[in-house]
Formats: C-alpha cells, sequence, structure tokens
C-alpha cells in the first residue's frame, strides 16, 4: 500500500525492517540504546557489533527523542535510534511521544540528508502499545512531518506481522481521507 502526501510516498510493507535499503532504519530502542530484544535485538544482531559501539559513545536516549548511528553491516547506511514510550492506559502522555518518536527520527534524516527512511511499528511489542492506536499515532505524525518538510523522498512502515499490516493500512486510508 501507498499513498503520496505532498512531495513524499508513504508505503507499508509487511516484512522484516533488518533487510531494508533506505538510507536509514529506525530502531524502536530503550533509553539505554544498549540494545534489546524484538527488532532491536534483530538489528544488533544482523548490523554487528560496530552499531553497540557507536551507541555506547551516545550516552542513552530520552523517550520520544532520536539519536543516530552507522548501520554497520545493514545494507541500510544509518540507524536512527528513538525510544517509544512504555503504554500504560493512554492517559499519560503516550500519544504524544509515539508522535515525537516518529517526527524527531525524521528530523535526524533530514539533519543527514537522508531521502528514504523504514520505520517499525515502535512500541507494539514489548512496550504493549495497542497496534490500531499506534498505527492511528504514526500515521498522523509522519503525514503531519511530511506536508510541513516535503521530505524525505520516501517513508515506508516494515510490519512484522498481518495484525499489524492490518492496522497501519486502516490507519493509513483515515489520513489519506485528510488530503
Ligand atoms: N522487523 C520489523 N518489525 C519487527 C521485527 C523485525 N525484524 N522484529 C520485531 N518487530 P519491539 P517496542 C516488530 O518489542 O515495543 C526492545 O527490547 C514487533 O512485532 O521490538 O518499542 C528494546 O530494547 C512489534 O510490532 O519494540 C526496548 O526495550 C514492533 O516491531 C523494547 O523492546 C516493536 O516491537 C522496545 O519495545
Amino acid at each position: 500500500m501507498e499513498i503520496t502526501f505532498g512531495s513524499t510516498k508513504v508505503q507499508l510493507v509487511e516484512g522484516d525492517l533488518t533487510r531494508e535499503t533506505t538510507d536509514a532504519v529506525v530502531n524502536a530502542a530503550n533509553k539505554t540504546l544498549l540494545g534489546g530484544g524484538g527488532v532491536d535485538g534483530a538489528i544488533h544482531r544482523a548490523g554487528g557489533p560496530q552499531i553497540l559501539a557507536e551507541c555506547r559513545k551516545l550516552g542513552g536516549c530520552e523517550t520520544g527523542e532520536a539519536k543516530l548511528t552507522t548501520g554497520g553491516k545493514l545494507a541500510a547506511r544509518y540507524v536512527i535510534h528513538t525510544v517509544g514510550p512504555v503504554y500504560r492506559d493512554g492517559q499519560h502522555g503516550e500519544p504524544a511521544l509515539l508522535a515525537s518518536c516518529h517526527q524527531r527520527s525524521l528530523d535526524v534524516a533530514l539533519q543527514h540528508g537522508l531521502e528514504s527512511v523504514s520505520f517499525p511499528a515502535i512500541s507494539t511489542g514489548v512496550y504493549g502499545y495497542p497496534l490500531d492506536q499506534a498505527a492511528e499515532v504514526a500515521l498522523g505524525a509522519v503525514h503531519e512531518f511530511v506536508i510541513e518538510h516535503r521530505q524525505p523522498k520516501l517513508v515506508r512502515f516494515v510490519l512484522f506481522s498481518p495484525a499489524a499490516f492490518q492496522a497501519y493500512s486502516a490507519a493509513l486510508a483515515q489520513v489519506a481521507q485528510r488530503l
């Protein structure tokens, strides 16, 4: 599924983020930036020890913020590490923090002249964010950013399950209706 917002293609695919060939992939990390399970573990396994060596120098990352390393052995040249919110009940600032993850990651991409960025479904695994709510926040945040900045050229969401793909597809269709 693909929709163009302004000058940016927003694509949804089902697959494995570590195989992406976009300029950057976004990692759903934790505040230490020192690795973990889920997509974070997969990125460090596939990218090799260089990513962790660079992360050690970054001094962690606040929730809703984003920091860049190279991609090590990944096909993607860079990894943008962001920290999603742990979901409690949706009443503790989770939507604003999740939106910030997407917008700050895209800020970092633009600061480094990157033209294509792939995101996982941030916070929807270990951090427990309900898929449909996360999808709405993620697509809404990306839509707002690319309409304002008209960059990058491509934003792709790489969803790891049919359920995630369906949730993000429904949210993308909803955002497109705002056009
Ligand atoms: N490609 C794409 N998506 C994936 C992949 C993959 N290879 N592997 C998992 N997912 P999670 P979080 C999906 O738990 O909820 C880590 O330990 C997964 O199905 O990776 O933000 C960190 O260090 C889910 O939809 O991230 C943190 O401690 C989505 O990626 C914590 O988990 C996010 O799930 C962050 O939790």
